[in-house]
């Protein structure tokens, strides 16, 4: 199936929980999505990334994940905060360190507005696509594992493009680890 048409949702943790550190957290709200009525349909390997953060935390380890869903994208990612929730995630402040972290990065193509720092917070008008891919090795190393002819629904720019252009330096502090 072309990208064009697919789901991608980035999944990231840096905090352990009952389930394990962060790498058995993703493996666990992977199992978790058929029930929530998510199709999961590939996944990316992990990677222990680096916080991207305005105080010292623990890495992450961060992934993607190509899924089917039935619903709209305020829905399915209304379903995204309930697989987190379940998972012990309590909205904190922007960047916060957290448990579970899935968001929703492109949804078959669509654009809709809205604005980053919202983006996220309860009720806040949903932004498509995610406006934290380009710039983010964390989510573009994950994302061309699974669909390396995505392009950017709006600038159209091709994920190997986007990897190119990150800063010197942030590809190699991003290690891929077991999934
Ligand atoms: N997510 C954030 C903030 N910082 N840093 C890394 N490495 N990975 C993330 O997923 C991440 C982050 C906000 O969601
Ligand atoms: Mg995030
Ligand atoms: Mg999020």
């Amino acid at each position: 199936m072309s990208g064009r048409l697919e789901i991608f949702v980035a999944l990231g943790a840096n905090l352990s929980t009952v389930h394990g550190g962060p790498a058995d957290t993703l493996r666990s709200a992977l199992q978790a999505m058929p029930s929530f009525g998510l199709r999961v349909v590939r996944c990316a390997p992990f990677y222990r990334t680096p916080a991207l953060a305005s105080y010292i935390q623990p890495d992450y380890v961060n992934s993607v994940a190509v899924i089917e869903s039935a619903e709209p994208p305020e829905s399915l990612l209304n379903t995204l905060h309930r697989i987190e929730a379940l998972f012990g995630r309590v909205r904190r402040e922007r960047w916060a360190p957290r448990p579970l972290d899935l968001d929703l990065l492109d949804f078959r193509g669509v654009v809709l507005p809205g604005t980053e720092k919202a983006s996220g917070q309860a009720g806040a008008p949903i932004a498509l696509p995610h406006p934290g891919i380009s710039g983010r090795g964390f989510v573009l190393l994950p994302l061309r594992d699974v669909a390396p002819q995505w392009c950017h629904p709006v600038t159209g720019e091709s994920v190997e493009r986007l990897i190119a252009a990150l800063p010197p330096g942030e590809c190699a502090a991003i290690r891929r680890i077991a999934g």
